[in-house]
């Protein structure tokens, strides 16, 4: 049996990655990111899953790409599908929401990992950088495209062309992060946002990730097209009726999925 460089672990419907290639800052070798890839997609079709935290070590959350890797790229056409290219769709398209949970540095791939989870937690010893231009590269994982949506222009542009790392309260101020917790505390909160996501309608949770999801892809009378759409099949569901009869009678919905 291949050794694996990520651990799955179950707590109630959330489920948990831990990047596990400590030797390297849990760098994004190929074969790390084809198993984080195959633990993400058996997660799309496992019903029992409602929330998934990707997480790393105390010292680091990812330090990207592999650098020993990165030249094997080269002769790749700009159409080629690199090996990041599933996992980093499969993160930004898994039907349940997906929390990155950072302590320590995430630089790169591993920045741009975050960028691609649904929302981030992080421990106040995290550290975010994209210093590709360091290595005479650019990002190449949506890093660019991302980032710029995430912060605005102007504080991504400082990292992208720098390069340099900003700290964990710089992070949360600038928006890359929406908690900003103890290190000891990281999984914890992640654990507890996934609980209250898990405690919603789960095709609610779905349409809404979805609709939000769309928000950089579509012109925005499609894009409220689009969440239109969303609120008609949600209010379509079982779940819907659920949830506005709990609240008429003042008592927790007990929701189904359907
Ligand atoms: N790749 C491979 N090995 C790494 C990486 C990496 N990204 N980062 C660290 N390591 C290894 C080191 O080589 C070292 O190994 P060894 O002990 O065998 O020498 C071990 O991890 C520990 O690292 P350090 O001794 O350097 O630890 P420090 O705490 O002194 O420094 C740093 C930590 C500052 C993070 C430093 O390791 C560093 O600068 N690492 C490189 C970070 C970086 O540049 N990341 C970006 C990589 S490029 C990228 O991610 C592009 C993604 C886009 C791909 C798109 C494809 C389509």
């Amino acid at each position: 049996m291949p050794e694996q460089l990520v651990s799955a672990e179950a707590h109630g419907t959330t489920l948990v990655l831990t990047l596990d290639r400590p030797a390297a800052l849990n760098a994004l070798s190929r074969t790390l990111v084809d198993h984080l890839a195959d633990r993400l997609e058996e997660a799309a079709v496992d019903n029992a899953v409602r929330a998934v935290v990707v997480s790393g070590s105390d010292k680091a959350f990812c330090a990207g790409a592999d650098i020993g890797e990165i030249p094997g790229m080269v002769n790749a056409s700009p159409l080629d599908a690199f090996p990041f290219d599933r996992l980093f769709e499969t993160v930004a398209s898994l039907p349940v929401p997906t929390i990155a949970a950072v302590r320590g540095l995430a630089f790169g791939g591993g920045c741009e990992l975050v960028l691609a989870c649904d929302t981030a937690v992080a421990g106040r010893s995290a550290r975010f950088a994209v210093p590709e231009v360091k290595l005479g590269v650019i990002p190449g994982a949506g890093g660019t495209q991302r980032l710029v949506h995430a912060i605005g222009k102007a504080k991504a542009m400082r990292m992208l062309l720098t390069g340099a790392p900003v700290d964990a309260e710089w992070a949360y101020t600038a928006g890359l992060v929406a908690d900003l917790v103890d290190d000891g505390q990281v999984l914890d909160r992640a654990l507890e946002l996934a609980a209250q996501i898990a405690a919603n309608a789960p095709r609610a949770v779905a349409y809404a990730a979805d609709s939000a999801r769309r928000v950089h892809d579509l012109p925005l009378q499609q894009g409220l097209a689009h969440e239109r759409r969303n609120f008609l099949l949600a209010l379509g569901t079982s779940d819907a009726e659920e949830g506005i009869s709990a609240f008429t009678d003042r008592r927790t919905p007990a929701f189904t999925g359907r």
